[in-house]
């Protein structure tokens, strides 16, 4: 019994996820996926603006090993608020099979800092989406990225298109590596070319530093499901393709605030080959890219 009750709308994660055609290579990373409580043991934040469904670090499991994935990067979810303990719970029993990215506020201290690293923290997360949370002000953030820098972190950050030029020169002041969540949420009604997603690009080609996960087709998607949420392929292949050595891929799964649908995840991993078509570009999305970030120690160079 978890001690917290889901939003009313809260979809649970899909019971029985097809089994994906597509064969995922050997050592895959699931490069975005979250783990929720159990709220029992792990409480959501008092600040949170949704009550997830329980998702456990088990049964993140069963399904990276149902999916064919090998390791998984676990990103700190707003409704944990700067509580890290679910996350590191979670990379602690992983047998080093996971790697994290946590959210840490001003306060935090070196030591914190440090257990998070020992536990398989590699990166924080600056969240500007408005419905999720009241983001932290530019030099608050500016401070914390000066101190993760040293441990050689990096950011991960996730704000949808429309806000992008606002944000622009922030993300481009940041001194680490940035990765942006779900190519920065673009709205694919309009044109690949338009202005819009045309930033978006640009802030990958001018900034070597900055890395784009090609994530969450089903939140980006207004073609959905039926349709193999065909019109956000476009968009990421582009991504692949132009910037293949700073790509990743992740579920996403428990898939929080799917408020439509939720997806399959064996359907997303079919994805994978209309977005990646070739063995190169697989391997580097799903392996070496994310083990450089990730497991540096292990990575082998493409
Ligand atoms: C995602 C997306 C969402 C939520 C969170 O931290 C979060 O609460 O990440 C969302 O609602 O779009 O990246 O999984």
């Amino acid at each position: 019994m978890s001690a917290f009750n889901k939003d009313a709308d809260w979809l649970d994660w899909h019971p029985s996820p097809s089994k994906p055609k597509f064969v995922v290579p050997n050592g895959a990373v699931d490069a975005h996926c979250h783990v929720f409580g159990p709220g029992a043991e792990f409480p959501f934040a008092p600040q949170r603006k949704y009550t997830p469904c329980d998702a456990s670090k088990k049964q993140l499991w069963a399904l990276r090993d149902y999916l064919g994935f090998s390791r998984n990067v676990i990103v700190q979810a707003t409704c944990h608020g700067a509580d890290n303990r679910a996350l590191v719970d979670a990379l602690l029993a992983s047998n080093g099979l996971a790697r994290g990215v946590a959210t840490v506020s001003e306060d935090v201290t070196d030591t914190e800092l440090d257990a998070l690293h020992q536990a398989g923290v590699r990166g924080v997360r600056f969240n500007f989406v408005k419905r999720l949370v009241d983001a932290l002000p530019f030099d608050s953030l500016k401070r914390i990225a000066a101190r993760i820098k040293e441990l050689n972190w990096h950011i991960v950050i996730y704000f949808e298109g429309q806000e992008l030029p606002e944000l622009y020169d922030f993300f481009t002041s940041l001194p680490t590596t940035v990765v942006v969540d779900h190519m920065g949420r673009p709205d694919v009604t309009k044109p690949l070319d338009g202005p819009e997603f045309s930033l978006f690009l640009k802030l990958m080609r001018e900034n070597e530093n900055f890395w784009s996960k090609v994530s969450c087709p089903e939140r980006i998607s207004v073609a959905g499901p039926s349709k193999h949420y065909m019109d956000v392929i476009p968009f990421a292949r582009t991504v692949v393709e132009q910037f293949s050595q700073r790509v990743l891929w992740g579920t996403d799964w428990p898939h929080p605030n799917m408020k439509t649908h939720m997806p399959d995840d064996g359907q997303l991993v079919d994805i994978i080959p209309l977005i990646a078509p070739t063995t190169e570009l697989q391997q580097k999305l799903l392996i070496s890219n994310p083990m450089r970030l990730y497991w540096p120690e292990q990575s082998i160079k493409s």
